[in-house]
């Protein structure tokens, strides 16, 4: 197919990007760190989202060869960023494609390690479906992941069905509250309960709780009442290409 060769052309030609979406603190705004959001923009034909092109190289047989790009390019400007900054973080997506078919960690180690990154400043989103889907392999990796010190995210949380028995038992550091429920947070007083309920539930696991999705001052405030740590969202600021980050970063504050 058509795009499916334009794949492996971008791919060959390092034509993909990697935008950085801020988090800061709740309670004082400090730059914590950044989300790390695939984009592919081809001139005239124009954008393909990132789900489409995870689906591409997994029918090309690109899965690797993709994801170590992403991750190389994570792991290249986290270098800066953590030298002006020893705790900051750079999180990256996951999806189960990538879980099944290739060593995750092998990628993580090789790509920390050729740009002097310590793990502790790599986080792995991983969606609470995926985690979900495959249980038993899902412990397993992460636990490799957190021995070896990277965080974990569990991303989309609220949408995939996880018992809190299970997610008792996931070594993650990190709990990210979907968009949906963000969105709704002001509808309603039952909408601001739920999310309380899962703010405090991810503290009790000693998760640290990030609220994607923010997209107003009123949102941030019930939020940071709440005690949610970490936000993220266009009210912040919206997924970037790293100057642009970097610039951001500047004027932040
Ligand atoms: O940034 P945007 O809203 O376009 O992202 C759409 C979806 O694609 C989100 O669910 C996001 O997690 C996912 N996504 C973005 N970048 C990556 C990536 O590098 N790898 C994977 N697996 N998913 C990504
Ligand atoms: O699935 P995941 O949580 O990784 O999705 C991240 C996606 O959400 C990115 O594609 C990003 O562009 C998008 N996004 C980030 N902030 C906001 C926001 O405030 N509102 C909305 N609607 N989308 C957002
Ligand atoms: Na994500
Ligand atoms: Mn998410």
């Amino acid at each position: 197919e058509q795009l499916g060769r334009q794949f492996e052309q971008a791919l060959h030609r390092s034509e993909f990007e990697v935008y950085f979406q801020p988090q800061v603190s709740t309670a004082t705004g400090a730059v914590l760190g950044a989300e790390a959001l695939l984009r592919w923009s081809r001139a005239e034909q124009g954008f393909v989202s990132p789900e489409r092109v995870i689906h591409l190289a997994a029918q090309s047989g690109k899965t690797f060869e993709l994801a170590r790009s992403i991750i190389n390019n994570v792991a290249r400007n986290a270098k800066a960023w953590c030298c002006e900054e020893a705790d900051f973080k750079v999180a990256i997506n996951v999806s189960a494609d990538l879980l099944g078919t290739v060593d995750l960690v092998d990628i993580l180690d090789r790509a920390s390690s050729i740009w002097d990154v310590p793990h502790k400043n790599l986080t792995i989103e991983i969606t609470e479906q995926t985690l979900v889907s495959d249980i038993q392999s899902s412990k397993r990796l992460l636990r490799d992941l957190r021995d070896r010190g990277y965080g974990i995210s569990i991303d989309d949380f609220g949408t995939g069905y996880s018992s809190l028995s299970y997610l008792r038992q996931l070594p993650a550091t990190e709990l990210k509250i979907d968009r949906s429920f963000v969105n709704t947070l002001l509808l309603s007083d039952e909408d601001r309960e739920l999310v309380r309920i899962i703010v405090d539930m991810g503290h009790l696991f000693g998760m640290q709780v990030v609220a994607e999705g923010v997209e107003n001052l009123e949102t941030r405030y019930t939020l940071e009442k709440m005690g949610c740590d970490v936000l993220q969202g266009y009210l912040i600021g919206h997924p970037m290409p790293a100057v642009d980050f970097e610039s951001w970063r500047r004027d932040w504050t």
